[in-house]
């Protein structure tokens, strides 16, 4: 294959190696057809994501919470559709997502595509329609979003005809409830037969070693890749309270002891407008400063991390500096827009070379893979193409192979490393 000799050829190259690269995706609320109907999928669970719900309100104000939620799925979406998609254009990063999922299944984009799309999946089936969006978004992997606090999840994971898994779709043990709502946790726990004694300020010594025999129970049913939660802004290591003897006692001494990574996704503030539901969620400013304690204090645990306020990223860089145990990844939430992803791929870039994770999806809908994923893909090759580009420039032999190795790593290579998945 012919070396790229100008900033063009390069870019042109590093264009074609990010849109063919094969992806894991670290981070989705996805779940294998063992799920059923917890894997959404087609049209109207499109344009009822909750991204889209927030930005349908804004377009009419005088909608009603209560009434919106009564609506039938099908009704909702049609008002998502008319007023987002018909009476404006579909500018937005959410809705611009919906018409490259349309246009990706060949399904012509337009003011009237909608009905086009129903009779499409009116006829689409599961299975076949998880192997063509995996295809179309180039994603060989992704990663659950599993909740053993989760009733219906739960039931799944408890049932004994749940089916072979699909080994596409990778566990994840998330226990957020551990950690910021213990007395919920904690009732749900005795609830499934846990010993937990303990009030509001956290399980007492018998408690711990209940809790940490509820994470082996669940990890050797669910054999996550790694233990999440998402954390408010005010995350603090050590930290007080019942979260933080949970995290200190029990979390973080069994993922030691037996080697999973734990992705801390830290800023979000829950419920802002408690009426919008998913979509009611905020973000705040973290501390980079508990990230760092932690990853000081727990050398031997692997520390995947992603903060929700666009003021924490660089900070969280220069920590990844100084922790070899930590590992920066994706754009998430509010920051997966082209003008975000594109600042932070870049100060990543300068600071950590290639040793972080650009992007994971959130997806929550299936189709969601490919517009996620084609819309990240093209900003990161745009910001890596242009840093091969000075590498050139600088004099340094830019080869295809190693675009090719460098470009591995990134989306893929460097999370199954740091997680040894
Ligand atoms: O905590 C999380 O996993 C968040 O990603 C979700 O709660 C959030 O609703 C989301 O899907 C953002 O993209
Ligand atoms: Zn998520």
């Amino acid at each position: 294959m012919p070396e790229p000799t100008t900033a063009d050829a390069v870019r042109r190259i590093v264009a074609r190696e990010v849109a063919e690269a094969r992806v894991v995706d670290m981070h989705t609320h996805l779940y294998d057809a063992r799920f059923g109907g917890l894997l959404l999928w087609g049209v109207d669970e499109l344009l009822t994501y909750h991204y889209l719900v927030a930005e349908l309100f804004r377009a009419r104000p005088d909608l009603t919470y209560e009434g919106f939620w009564k609506l039938p799925k099908r009704v909702q979406a049609d008002l998502v559709w008319g007023e987002l998609f018909v009476k404006r254009s579909p500018v937005s990063e959410a809705c611009r997502g919906v018409v490259t999922c349309l246009a990706a299944l060949a399904i012509r984009p337009g003011p009237e595509a909608l009905e086009r799309a129903r009779a499409y999946f009116k006829t689409a089936e599961i299975g076949a329609y998880t192997d063509r969006v995996f295809k179309l978004a180039g994603v060989e992997r992704v990663v659950m979003t599993n909740d053993p606090f989760d009733d219906a999840e739960r039931a799944v994971w408890l049932s004994k005809d749940r089916g072979e898994p699909d080994p596409r779709f990778l566990p994840a043990l998330r226990i957020d409830s551990l950690l910021v709502d213990w007395p919920g946790a904690a009732k749900k726990l005795r609830a499934m037969k846990c010993k937990i004694k303990g009030g509001a300020a956290g399980p007492d010594a018998a408690g711990v070693k209940a809790v940490r025999k509820f994470l082996a129970d669940w990890a050797d049913r669910m054999r996550p890749v790694y233990l999440a939660a998402s954390l408010p802004p005010d995350f603090d290591y050590p930290g007080k309270g019942a979260g933080a003897k949970v995290l200190r006692e029990c979390v973080l001494p069994f993922a030691e002891e037996r080697k999973f990574p734990v992705a801390l996704m830290i800023g979000v503030r829950k419920l802002v407008n408690p009426e919008l539901r998913l979509a009611g969620d905020s973000l705040g400013l973290a501390r980079v400063e508990a990230v760092e304690a932690l990853s000081r204090e727990w050398p031997g645990v692997c520390f995947f991390v992603t903060m929700l306020a666009r003021e924490n990223q660089h900070a969280l860089c220069v920590a990844a500096r100084k922790f070899k145990n930590l590992m920066p990844f994706g754009c998430w939430w509010f920051l997966n827009d082209p003008s975000i992803i594109r600042e932070m791929t870049a100060e990543r870039l300068e600071l950590l070379g290639l040793s972080f994770v650009p992007q994971h999806s959130d997806a929550r809908v299936l189709d969601q893979l490919v517009y996620k994923w084609r819309h990240a893909r093209a900003v990161v090759a745009e910001v890596l193409g242009a840093k091969y580009a000075d590498l050139a420039a600088a004099g340094w032999p830019v080869e295809t192979a190693d675009i090719r190795r460098d470009v591995a790593r990134l989306l893929s290579g460097n999370f199954l490393e740091f997680a040894r998945a």
